[in-house]
């Protein structure tokens, strides 16, 4: 299973006296076609994927994969997701972390890197409080700097993640004990250094996620707590003051068709609009299940563009229960509803792009979250390429 400790620091021989809880042992198969042993392997070792038919647990390496290419330019006309969205005026992208599944794995970064198949790259974890702002005042950026040059070095523009949100908070800001001055010069302080130390390198970023419940109702978070929906306005503040080039952007999850909770982001950010708060964009997750898709989702990205947001799908997948009884019907449907989510994106102008939450099964945060759920993303555990992936293409070829 994935895990999602981020590498502090290469503490490689450390980690490998740890390996008494190890299920396959070093070396050892842990994937492929066909194969249903372990996957699990040693701490300080990953599952490296040798072929289509072959994995095995290998030491992992201290520094991130270099062996790449050659690329396609993404402006040519050739196959390639983001390199079909680029030549729409738009970009594709993916979710990645300094983490040995990612950066690490020669057969990750090398689709990764590939600047036809995307374009943008959001860090998944380490730019959130608990990696940056761990103790009060103390800042670390060494996680969140390595991912984000690392694909600044491979052409992506980052989509900053995440400066405002109820998890993944340390227990000092979750337990603490605050009125509105404290909280207001505490959460103040922690999007300015981290908006500052990131200035110039990001083009979006999300500053506040996941504000609302499904009904609409703000979310009751210890923000919302103590500083009511003002600290929305104090986090945009901020951002734009310590990085003015940068893309504001609200984003949530379950706002993809027309609901209460999409209602209630749109509300959210006219009312922002209005009073002249800084902010650009609304992120739509898209954290979807399959035969669930909604039928509404131009219709909502219109009266969002209509309101003067402009539009991102932020966290695109398509999950399924696996496996599932006929792969083939299920892939196939799965393909058509990523076409489906795709062209709302393609026809609606101020969309300015996609982004999939990790691009390959093997890495995917749903069967850690959703037990029996899975195989929603474009490429599957092998790296190969599934009919979600052409049902994208296909709808993005110009
Ligand atoms: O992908 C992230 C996963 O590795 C973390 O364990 C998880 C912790 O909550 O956060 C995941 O990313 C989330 C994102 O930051 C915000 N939207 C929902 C995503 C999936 O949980």
């Amino acid at each position: 299973m994935r895990s999602h400790s981020i590498l502090s620091s290469f503490g490689i021989l450390a980690a490998f006296a740890a390996t008494a809880n190890a299920v396959v042992p070093l070396y050892d198969r842990c994937g492929g076609e066909g194969w249903t042993g372990e996957t699990e392997c040693p701490e300080g070792a990953y599952c490296m994927v040798l072929n289509q038919w072959w994995s095995s647990c290998q030491p992992a390496p201290v520094v991130p994969c270099t062996t790449f290419g050659p690329y396609i330019n993404p402006n040519s006309k050739t196959d390639g997701l983001n390199s079909f969205a680029v030549r729409r005026g738009k970009y594709f992208g993916t979710a990645g972390d300094w983490v040995y599944e990612d950066v690490m794995n020669c057969s990750w970064a090398r689709i990764a890197t590939d600047p036809s198949e995307f374009g943008v790259l959001t860090p998944g974890n380490s730019q959130k409080w608990d990696s940056t702002e761990a103790t009060q005042g103390v800042f670390n950026f060494e996680t969140a700097d390595n991912i984000t040059n690392w694909g600044l070095k491979y052409g992506k523009k980052i989509r900053g993640h995440t400066l405002v949100w109820h998890q993944q908070l340390p227990d000092w800001v979750t337990g603490g004990t605050w009125n509105a001055t404290t909280l207001k010069a505490v959460l103040k302080n922690h999007v300015t250094t981290v908006a500052t130390h990131f200035k110039g390198k990001i083009f979006h970023w999300d500053v506040v996620n996941e504000p609302f419940n499904d009904d609409g109702t703000f979310r009751n978070s210890i923000f919302y707590q103590i500083l009511g929906e003002s600290y929305i306005e104090i986090a945009l503040r901020a951002a734009a003051a310590a990085d003015p080039a940068a893309k504001l952007y609200i984003n949530d999850y379950n706002v993809e068709g027309v609901n209460a909770k999409s209602t209630a982001l749109l509300n959210l950010f006219k009312k922002l609009k209005a009073c002249g708060v800084p902010v650009h964009g609304i992120g739509v997750q898209g954290h979807l299940i399959s035969g669930q898709i909604p039928g509404d989702i131009e219709v909502n990205f219109n009266r969002i563009v209509a309101a003067g947001a402009e539009i991102y799908i932020t966290e695109l997948d398509i999950r399924m229960v696996v496996p599932p009884a006929n792969q083939t019907a299920a892939y196939e449907q799965q393909a058509a509803e990523y076409a489906i989510v795709t062209k709302a994106c393609k026809v609606t102008g101020r969309c300015i792009g996609i982004t999939v939450w990790n691009f390959t099964d093997k890495n995917s945060w749903i069967p850690s979250v959703f037990a029996g759920q899975g195989d929603a993303l474009p490429w599957d555990k092998n790296f190969q390429k599934k009919p979600a992936y052409y049902g994208i293409a296909k709808t993005l070829k110009p």
